[in-house]
């Protein structure tokens, strides 16, 4: 089955003043578009290399799934992430484990800034639960699949691409990433936190 570029959860100029309209037509109907047409590509070479038993270009296609694959579902989880009632503090046991992991909200969302504010080029803020260590990680991840920490289950995404600010914001990434806390949308990171906990820990 191929993928498919799932609508927005909301109006295109619903996160305003924070993400502006024209931001966010560009960004969710070409650039996420574009991943999702990157990944049904791979994973159709793919599935020919397998085929013809003709692997001479695995190397550049597995490449292209997990840059196209990270970027596609990236995006899914950040569009989730937002709404036009958000901001605030999370309440309930992703609250309390952010206070357990980080010390205090504060605290998590200072490094979480400071993080995404200093990903180098192109790359992404990430909160996930690991189930290994047991805990939540802040990741800094360069493009959409570098720097992470295998098996760890992203429940807050924050793009920090310049296509998702640049029209507004132009270099001032930390003031796109200061307005952005306004638009998290705390109960879907809540459920995400909730799944990801749900699985079985494999504490090490
Ligand atoms: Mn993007």
């Amino acid at each position: 089955m191929a993928h498919a570029l799932p609508p927005l959860p909301y109006d295109y100029k619903a996160l305003e003043p924070h993400i502006d309209e024209q931001t966010m037509r560009l960004h969710h109907d070409i650039h996420h578009k574009g991943y999702v047409d990157g990944l049904n590509a791979a994973e159709a070479k793919l599935a020919a290399m397998r085929d013809s038993s003709d692997f001479a270009a695995v190397q550049a296609v597995q490449r292209a799934l997990a840059f196209h694959g990270s970027g596609h579902f990236n995006h899914v989880i950040f569009w989730e992430n937002m709404g036009p009632n958000g901001g605030g503090t999370p309440a309930g046991d992703l609250g309390s484990q952010i206070q357990k992991d980080f010390g205090s909200f504060d605290k998590f969302r200072a490094h979480f800034s400071a993080a995404a504010a200093t990903v180098e080029g192109n790359g992404w803020g990430m909160l996930g639960w690991n189930p290994m260590a047991g805990h939540l990680m802040v990741l800094a991840s360069m493009n959409h699949q570098n720097q992470g920490v295998h098996g760890t289950i992203p429940i807050l995404m924050l793009d920090v691409w310049e296509h998702a600010y640049y029209l507004k914001y132009q270099n001032k990434r930390p003031a796109y990433v200061e307005a952005w806390w306004n638009v998290v949308n705390w109960e879907n990171v809540a459920e995400r936190f909730d799944a990801a906990t749900s699985l079985r820990a494999q504490s090490t």
